[in-house]
C-alpha cells in the first residue's frame, strides 16, 4: 500500500430521488434475503475473474484506521482443497464427539449438520479470510485495530458480492482454525477468520427450511 497518498479529495456521491432510493433499497433487500448457506456445490468451475472482482469489493470495506487488516486466500487446487477438507473433517469430528454441548448439538439439528464436509473439496474454491492482528513493514510491527470488526464487515460484503454474481457460499467457521494458517503457509501476524466454499449448488440442492425474524423483532425505534 502506497502511503503517499495524503489530504482530502471531493466525495463521489449521486444524491437519488426519494422512489429511486426505495426501490434500489426493496430490489437490494430482495436479492439478498434469498441468499442461503449452501453445503452441497457442482464442481463447476466459476467464470474467470468473478473471484476477484468479490475479492476487490470485499477489500473495500472500511477498516481500523484504514489498516485494511486481511487477505484472502484463494484455493482453487484440488490437491490442496482434498488436503484441507481432511484436515477440517479430523477437527470436526473432534468438536461433533468431545466439544459440542448438548444445547449446542440441538441448536444445529435443524441445520443437519455433522463432522463430514465433503464441501470443501467438492466446491470448485475456497476463499479462506486471514484476519492480521498486527502489521509489518520490514521489521516493524505496525498497530491494527478493531481487526475482528474490520474483517467481518469486509466478509459481509465478499457474501453479498457473491451472491449478486449468481455464487453460492458458506461461512465455515471450524474450531480451532489454527491449522488453516499452517497449511496455507500464512506469515506469523494472520490468524484464520473463516472459510467460505463458493461455487455453485450442486443440482437439487436443499437447504434446511429456516425462519428468519421479522423486522419488527430486530429493528428497534427510539
Ligand atoms: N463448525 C461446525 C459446527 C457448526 C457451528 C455453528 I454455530 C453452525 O451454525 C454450523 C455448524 C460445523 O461446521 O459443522
Amino acid at each position: 500500500m502506497s502511503d503517499s497518498h495524503s489530504g482530502f479529495v471531493p466525495l463521489l456521491h449521486v444524491r437519488l430521488a426519494p422512489e429511486e432510493a426505495l426501490r434500489r433499497a426493496r430490489e437490494f433487500c430482495a436479492e439478498l434475503v434469498t441468499r442461503r448457506s449452501v453445503r452441497h456445490f457442482s464442481s463447476d468451475p466459476l467464470p474467470d475473474g468473478v473471484l476477484d472482482l468479490c475479492i476487490a469489493a470485499a477489500a473495500s470495506a472500511p477498516s481500523g484506521a484504514n489498516k485494511q487488516p486481511w487477505s484472502f486466500v484463494v484455493v482453487k487446487d484440488p490437491a490442496t482443497r482434498q488436503l484441507l477438507r481432511h484436515a477440517v473433517e479430523e477437527e470436526e469430528r473432534r468438536f461433533y464427539a468431545e466439544r459440542i454441548s448438548a444445547q449446542w448439538r440441538e441448536d444445529l439439528r435443524p441445520i443437519g449438520t455433522s463432522w463430514e464436509k465433503p464441501y470443501v473439496e467438492e466446491a470448485p474454491a475456497l476463499i479462506v479470510v486471514f484476519r492480521q492482528t498486527h502489521g509489518v513493514e520490514g521489521d516493524r510491527r505496525m498497530a491494527h485495530y478493531y481487526t475482528q470488526e474490520s474483517v467481518g464487515i469486509a466478509v459481509g460484503f465478499l457474501l453479498a458480492a457473491l451472491h449478486h454474481a449468481g455464487i453460492a457460499t458458506l461461512t465455515h467457521t471450524p474450531a480451532p482454525m489454527q491449522f488453516l494458517e499452517r497449511l496455507l503457509q500464512r506469515p506469523a501476524n494472520e490468524r484464520a477468520f473463516m472459510l467460505i466454499p463458493v461455487g455453485y449448488p450442486a443440482e437439487g440442492c436443499r437447504v434446511p427450511n429456516l425462519p428468519r425474524k421479522s423486522l419488527d423483532e430486530v429493528r428497534v425505534v427510539r
